[in-house]
């Protein structure tokens, strides 16, 4: 028997919001940590940018951890912040300091300015977060679980946690490891038949999408396939150069990354994302997990 786990989707520095969300599933604040008799949460990532206050997230989560009545997964806001503050070899960063990169964690910057010590030990413990977990029940991760991909990473990694002298490798488009962690913490792609592109909301031509994973690719059109609606692809029957391991019938998974609207659902019976774009005006979200094989939508919870 597994302890029951209270699941909790992207925060990103709306700390007001996550108090509220944990007192509404039965924590409280003692000995400096939020806890419960009974559970823990598992923290699918992205705790700091946009919001408010980053900071204070960052210790609310990771004092739970410490306590040991959480676990925290690294998110690709996490990931950017750790490749933006690691030297490269021959000068610079592994995540450039490009006024775009620079812009994207500006406000965790900006609220970090006073304590600059407190802003290094944050970055200091966002590299000791897991990418990925997976108990006897359930399965949680940023943003996506392709099992072939996980499997790999576990097996490069020697566990779920990225080690410093892999880093920059990680951080080199091209590579094998790269890959990896971009399915896994910002998404699968898959690209579009020859000679068919979109224009993405910057302009940008592209030709790949980024996938609803969780789903059954069989007999969809690519988009039905596709993240993003109205792309115009809805005769285009999809198919992918790589299969797509899709979780039929697999332990629930959980995630979040990708900014859904309106009211939380599952997408699946066994795939949850929590992540109700609380920083764009949604809300923040949790599922109650007690180890059940096919989820229950009544188990979602949100402030
Ligand atoms: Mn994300």
């Amino acid at each position: 028997m597994t302890t029951p786990t209270d699941l909790i989707g992207d925060i990103h520095g709306h700390a007001g919001r996550l108090k509220a969300l944990l007192r509404k599933l039965g924590y409280e604040r003692k000995a400096g940590a939020y806890r419960h008799p009974d559970r823990k949460i598992i923290f699918v990532g992205d705790y700091i940018d946009r919001g408010p206050d980053s900071p204070e997230v960052v210790d609310i989560v990771r004092a739970m951890v410490d306590a040991g009545s959480a676990v925290a997964l690294c998110g690709n806001h996490e990931f950017n912040a750790i490749c933006y503050n690691t030297s490269k070899e021959g000068g610079g960063y592994l995540r450039p300091h490009t006024a775009k990169n620079t812009h994207q964690h500006a406000a965790t910057l900006e609220q970090y300015r006073d304590k600059p010590g407190d802003y290094d030990s944050a970055i200091a413990w966002f590299r000791t977060l897991p990418l990925f977990l997976e108990t006897e029940d359930l399965r949680a991760v940023h943003a996506c679980w392709d099992e072939a991909v996980i499997r790999k990473l576990h097996k490069t990694l020697g566990g779920a946690v990225l080690p410093e002298s892999l880093l920059p490798e990680a951080a080199e488009k091209g590579t094998d490891l790269y890959y990896w962690v971009e399915v896994t913490c910002k998404g699968r792609e898959a690209d579009l038949p020859e000679g068919y592109s979109f224009h993405d909301k910057d302009g940008h031509e592209r030709r790949e999408i980024r996938i609803k994973w969780w789903q059954d690719p069989e007999g969809q059109s690519f988009q039905d396939m596709s993240v993003i609606p109205g792309l115009g692809l809805d005769h285009l029957p999809f198919r992918d150069t790589e299969a797509t391991h899709h979780p039929t019938g697999s332990r629930p998974v959980f995630f979040g990354h990708y900014w859904l609207k309106g009211t939380p659902e599952l997408l699946t019976p066994n795939a949850c994302c929590l992540d109700y774009s609380v920083a764009k005006g949604g809300v923040l979200t949790a599922y109650r997990f007690d180890g059940e094989r096919e989820l229950n939508e009544g188990k979602l919870v949100w402030v």
